[in-house]
């Protein structure tokens, strides 16, 4: 978006957005594209998805790291911060300083937090590492109840097992000390995070699963589709996407995405990053996760170079000095309908009508608010989608009643007025603009019985 041109381009194609609600059936008007973010997190908002990034809590004192940070993304992971030898570093022993840093950080901000990662054959403190059988099953699943009913509410993804599965042609499971507890530890650490924090989406997330070919990507749609027959509470897979030049993207991602969507789960990218930060590449990742709607978010493995745990690969968005990448501007430009910077619209009008219709109040058409909630005993979460109406809105305020007893506990991508009975929610900074047509969605947690939760929605 620096390149004055493109700039001025899509000045004028927003206008002209505007301007084709009052003249719609012109054709001229009908196909300018739809309003485009500034910002990585706005811009996948307006897709009704988030953009993350790995943080480290030791970073969040490097101002130039935060800036970018705070800027450009709506969504964090605790690069390590919330790893078994981080949060329970001797048996029963639990420290949540650092993964508190960067969760108060991400929240306070309006962003929301992937908790990474609650049982796992790597990062396991000594004690654990040691430990095996009967003993062990008991470790792991005290460990997923501790860490996840500690952050109840404040996570919206847990990445409840990691990385479970056997490199090369197996598709089996990977050997390790939890693996040999049994063939249910994963099922049994995902019915423990579920009953622990069952407002929370809950996800396997594994790495070089991209390519629907390979036998550890399908080892992997195996066991969810078993668990989604069975009933073991998944919600979601990650796909951790570390591109290289030895496990490099390829064109079938897409179908591995969406046959994973239609088990019926969500899909995240959860630790991209991609060896030299190719802006084609970057460009048909975002491309893949937008063509597939149960993909619902992209994360980014770090911000800059430097940051990165292959610094030397340069695979990340930012360059080490925190100026923006071609990669960014790919990404940018994908997330924003697929337009880049050297691509502006090919025929930008260059004459404007001879009597330009007024541009609308944004807001002029409105919006409309609906509600899902998944509720439990004693509490519910609520997932509230704005949608605007007729014409582009640059902000929103949904007003919903909650019953008596109903009392709100923490939410996420909306600024909050009042816990209980009549409760006001406005727009946070990267998701007051909608297109027109386009839907955002924030959510919140509370205590109590949801009912039926009639939402009202006014638009500026
Ligand atoms: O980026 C993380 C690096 O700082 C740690 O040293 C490493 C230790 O295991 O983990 C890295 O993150 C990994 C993630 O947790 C799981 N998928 C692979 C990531 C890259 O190794």
């Amino acid at each position: 978006m620096r390149n004055a041109r493109w700039k001025a381009a899509s000045r004028a194609a927003v206008a002209l957005a505007g301007a084709g609600a009052l003249v719609a059936g012109m054709a001229l008007f009908t196909t300018a594209p739809a309003a485009a973010g500034t910002t990585l997190g706005a811009s996948a908002a307006e897709k009704n998805r988030y953009f993350g990034t790995a943080v480290a809590a030791g970073r969040l004192s490097d101002s130039a790291y935060t800036t970018i940070l705070n800027r450009e993304f709506n969504s964090v992971t605790p690069e390590n911060e919330m790893k078994i030898d981080a949060t329970e570093p001797q048996q029963g022993r639990f420290s949540y300083g650092a993964a508190e840093q960067i969760v108060n950080h991400a929240r306070s901000r309006g962003m929301s937090v992937r908790g990474h990662t609650l049982a796992w054959h790597s990062q396991q403190p000594s004690w654990m590492e040691s430990m095996s059988g009967t003993a062990l099953r008991s470790a792991m699943l005290n460990h997923v109840t501790q860490v996840a009913t500690h952050f109840r509410g404040q996570v919206v993804a847990w990445d409840v097992v990691n990385e479970a599965f056997a490199d090369g042609s197996s598709g089996g499971r990977r050997d390790s000390n939890l693996q040999r507890t049994g063939n249910d530890w994963i099922e049994a650490a995902f019915r423990a995070a579920r009953a622990a924090d069952p407002g929370a989406k809950l996800c396997y997330n594994d790495y070089n699963t991209d390519n629907w070919t390979h036998a550890k990507t399908q080892g992997v749609y195996n066991m969810v589709r078993d668990f989604k027959a069975r009933g073991v509470p998944i919600d979601c897979v990650g796909f951790q996407s570390h591109f290289n030049n030895e496990s490099p993207y390829v064109s079938n991602y897409r179908t591995t995405l969406s046959s994973f969507a239609a088990l019926g789960v969500d899909v995240q990218i959860t630790e991209l990053d991609i060896q030299g930060a190719s802006a084609a590449t970057y460009r048909s990742v975002v491309e893949d996760c937008l063509a597939v709607p149960r993909c619902n978010g992209i994360t980014v493995w770090g911000i800059r170079d430097s940051d990165s745990w292959r610094a030397s690969q340069t695979p990340l968005l930012f360059n080490s000095n925190g100026s923006k990448k071609p990669a960014y501007d790919a990404v940018l430009a994908a997330l924003n309908n697929g337009t880049t910077p050297t691509d502006p619209p090919t025929d930008p009008p260059t004459d404007p009508p001879t009597d330009p219709p007024t541009t609308p109040p944004p807001g002029q058409g409105g919006c409309t608010a609906t509600v899902s909630v998944n509720q439990w005993t004693g509490g519910f979460v609520a997932t509230v989608r704005v949608t605007a109406g007729s014409s582009a809105i640059s902000g929103w305020t949904v007003g919903i009643a909650l019953p008596s007893g109903a009392t709100v506990t923490n939410a996420w991508n909306a600024n909050r007025s009042g816990s209980s009975g009549a409760t006001s929610w406005t727009n946070v900074a990267y998701n007051g603009r909608v297109g027109a047509g386009q839907s955002t969605e924030y959510g919140f947690q509370a205590n109590g019985t949801a009912g039926t939760i009639t939402p009202t929605c006014t638009a500026s």
